[in-house]
């Protein structure tokens, strides 16, 4: 049976890095009693093993809670833990490769920066496209340059699938970011850094719902 992409308004992002010392479970299961349904686990550099095990235990948790669970870029992580799917940029796997691997059931995500990759994004059969750094961002080293609201917008009214906006996104911004027709956008650093998540979410959604 196909997994279904929920459509809710805050897509948390794990990032231990960030975290203050919290574990990337931890993490996840704060998100989750906040009611966030849809969790990636996003690590570049650790090892293999500690993110197996993270994972087998995170997708427990957004199990039982009826949460999305996507993991990136590690399509093999995905499949041995059951994720609902895998999210990809842009010099990853191509996203029709990963595909390949996870199957039509899956969950395939592809992050996007322009008009032209969007409609890739479509063609290449994605189920759902991230939209950004609509922000500058100290969270990725390497992201590209902040596309603003023109792309945004470009999407909101040309793209015909769900979209996460993504980069910079915080409480002071995301009534704005909402206003260009995000219905649901992606925050690492403002959340998973709070020393309190569950406020953090609490204000970051108070804040979108207010646009
Ligand atoms: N892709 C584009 S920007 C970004 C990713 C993974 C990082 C977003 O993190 P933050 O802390 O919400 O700016
Ligand atoms: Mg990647």
């Amino acid at each position: 049976m196909k997994r279904e992409y929920p459509a809710t308004d805050i897509y948390g992002i794990l990032d231990f890095g960030l975290s203050k010392g919290r574990s990337n479970v931890e993490v996840a299961d704060q998100l989750l009693a906040a009611g966030v349904k849809i969790i990636q686990y996003r690590e570049k550099d650790r090892k293999m093993g500690v993110m197996l095990e993270e994972c087998r235990a995170i997708r427990e948790l957004t199990r039982k809670a009826g949460a999305c669970f996507i993991i990136n870029d590690f399509a093999e992580l995905a499949l041995l833990v059951d994720a609902d799917g895998v999210h990809v940029g842009q010099e990853d796997l191509p996203a029709q490769e990963i595909r390949k691997l996870v199957g039509p059931d899956r969950i395939v995500g592809l992050s996007t920066h322009s008009p032209e990759q969007a409609r890739a994004a479509v063609a290449a059969g994605v189920d759902y496209i991230g939209v950004g750094p609509i922000f500058a961002t100290q969270t990725k080293k390497d992201a590209s340059a902040p596309v603003g609201y023109e792309y945004l917008d470009y999407v909101a009214k040309n793209i015909n699938l769900p979209f996460a906006a993504i980069g910079g996104i915080k409480a002071h911004n995301i009534a704005e970011v909402a206003a260009h027709g995000a219905t649901c956008c992606c925050i690492i650093s403002a959340i998973v850094g709070a020393d309190d998540i569950g406020a953090a979410v609490r204000d970051v959604r108070a804040a979108m719902h207010r646009a």
